[in-house]
């Protein structure tokens, strides 16, 4: 097993073929073993509920409790003493556990990809690509925490009787709250930010995604983390309400809509003392095509990104501003592309999309639509797949707009990319810009002036250049940090990089005198 090729999001054209043929034989064990069980958890003692897979109507995932409000009152009692020993373990004990959990999500890494399949409606390679992701994140902030020595530093000596350091703590107890889009990755990346750090956690999955979270959580207990210091919460808005806002969390770690993040933040700003609050909240993503495009490298990434994991991603890519002078032509081999993909059960090894998540999706997708139809053209798509498939399978859409408006600023997550003809990159990254959000942006150029008008000016914390396998997606721990500017993110420092575990910790100054 461990001969298979991994997958990443980036890795396209790799002959996948033997990690099928393990996924044909194990999916089956999967439905029977791990799905349609009846779940529970400490602090979960609430009704149970089944959840079902968008994958199909009555498709259970299982029976999953969720928490009560003294339940999560108890997770964060557990977490304060849990936190009584891991706020004050050595680094040497932290980067030990970080090796066994690496080694636990190694070892269990096709069963959480299957998990996130089941649960999310992810294509095959987006669901392994996103267990394989959370191996790399362990390990890569693991180095980065050992490369920094736990970010003590020495410090100017004043007078010669004393020593100085700077020493970074954890603030105690982080409340880490995961959205549906990316369960696993999202989650287990706050997770290993706040454990690593020495900070003890309560972690409330997206209310969906009980499976994954729970099964995040045996992995943890695998690892052989002390109790106490991780902690599982299960439900909806009410959950997380309780538990970003009690009085026994420091900080919170939070991933999902701009409207959810922000409103942790003025709940904070009513705070005697203001809480860390790390936030990443969505994205409106541009591609940019200039007539010095390579136009089958732009015609794939854009569609890569605008259509995989169905367009739920922050990163996604949600319009793309092409050069008048090439418009025709990359509009064309865009939608050849997007007729190319195939939309049905994830469960299939040639299905490039599956479900969108949730009705709610297909009633904003059924908006979007009719909008475009009236302030423009529906190029491909539109639709829903239809073939008996249930009405949250919709098909890649392609539409253009000759104004910019709400479906060039708004964030959609759904598979639907708005194409702009533009005269100049100027004037196309001028509009890209003007957005609330500063997540991600690509460009296809050979020109290298016109490479770096982009580096130069596009509003986003993540950009590539000339990437087939996805314009503004595919962002990977320890090669691409994922920063969000303006309304994605607060703090000017990415997850996946250099900068994210510092967030979870404080500064402290250590002056002592030796005489
Ligand atoms: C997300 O914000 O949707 O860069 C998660 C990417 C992935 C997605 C990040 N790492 O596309």
């Amino acid at each position: 097993m461990s001969q298979l090729p991994r997958v990443t999001y980036s890795n396209i054209g790799v002959d996948f073929s033997p990690v099928h043929a393990h996924l044909d034989e194990r999916l089956p064990r999967f439905e029977a073993d791990i799905l349609g069980q009846s779940w529970s958890s400490p602090f979960a003692t609430g009704q149970a509920e089944s959840i079902e897979s968008p994958i199909a109507a009555g498709l259970s995932l299982g029976q999953f409790p969720v928490s009560t409000p003294a339940d999560v009152d108890e997770a964060v009692a557990a977490a304060r003493r849990g936190a009584k020993t891991w706020n004050v373990s050595s680094l040497e004990e932290r980067l030990a556990f970080a090796q066994r959990w690496r080694e636990v999500l190694a070892e269990r890494k096709y069963e959480l990809g299957l998990a996130a399949l089941y649960e999310i409606g992810k294509s095959r390679m987006e669901a392994i690509g996103e267990a394989e992701e959370c191996l790399d994140m362990v390990e890569y902030y693991a180095s980065e925490l050992k490369a920094n020595n736990g970010y003590t530093r020495p410090m100017n000596e004043l007078v010669a009787n004393e020593t100085a350091r700077s020493v970074m703590k954890p603030y105690g107890v982080f409340a880490v709250i995961a959205p549906f889009n990316f369960p696993l990755a999202l989650s287990i990346g706050m997770v290993s930010g706040a454990l690593l750090t020495g900070n003890a956690v309560v972690y409330k999955p997206s209310p969906a995604c009980a499976l994954t979270g729970l099964l995040i959580a045996e992995t943890l207990e695998e690892a052989g983390l002390p109790a106490g210091v991780f902690n599982i919460v299960l439900g909806g808005g009410d959950v997380g309400e309780r538990l970003t806002r009690h009085e026994g969390v420091d900080g919170v770690a939070f991933t999902g809509s701009h409207k959810t993040g922000m409103s942790i933040f003025r709940h904070m700003a009513t705070l005697p003392h203001m809480k860390p609050v790390i936030a990443e909240m969505g994205g409106k993503n541009p591609a940019y095509v200039t007539r010095n495009a390579d136009l089958d490298r732009a015609a794939q990434g854009v569609g890569r990104s605008a259509f995989g994991l169905q367009g739920q991603k922050c990163s996604a890519c949600s319009v793309v501003y092409v050069d008048n002078a090439v418009k025709d032509a990359f509009v064309e081999k865009l939608l050849a592309f997007s007729s190319s993909l195939v939309v049905g059960d994830p469960r299939k090894a040639e299905t490039f999309m599956g479900p969108v998540y949730g009705q709610a999706t297909v009633a904003r997708y059924e908006a979007a639509v009719s909008d475009a139809r009236r302030d423009g053209k529906v190029l491909t798509g539109g639709d829903t797949l239809g073939q008996g498939f249930d009405n949250n399978y919709v098909l890649p859409t392609v539409v253009e707009l000759d104004a910019p408006g709400r479906l060039t600023r708004e964030e959609l997550f759904m598979p639907f990319v708005v194409v702009r003809g533009v005269d100049g990159l100027e004037a196309a990254i001028a509009e890209g810009n003007d957005v609330p959000y500063g997540l991600s942006a690509g460009i296809f150029t050979q020109d290298q002036a016109e490479l770096q008008y982009f580096l130069d000016h596009a509003q986003a914390g993540v950009l590539y250049a000339n990437r087939a396998s996805g314009a503004t997606t595919g962002a990977w721990p320890g090669a691409q940090p994922f920063c969000g500017w303006k309304g994605t993110g607060v703090s000017g420092k990415g997850g996946l990089g250099p900068w994210f575990l510092p967030q979870y910790l404080r500064e402290q100054s250590h002056t002592i005198m030796t005489k």
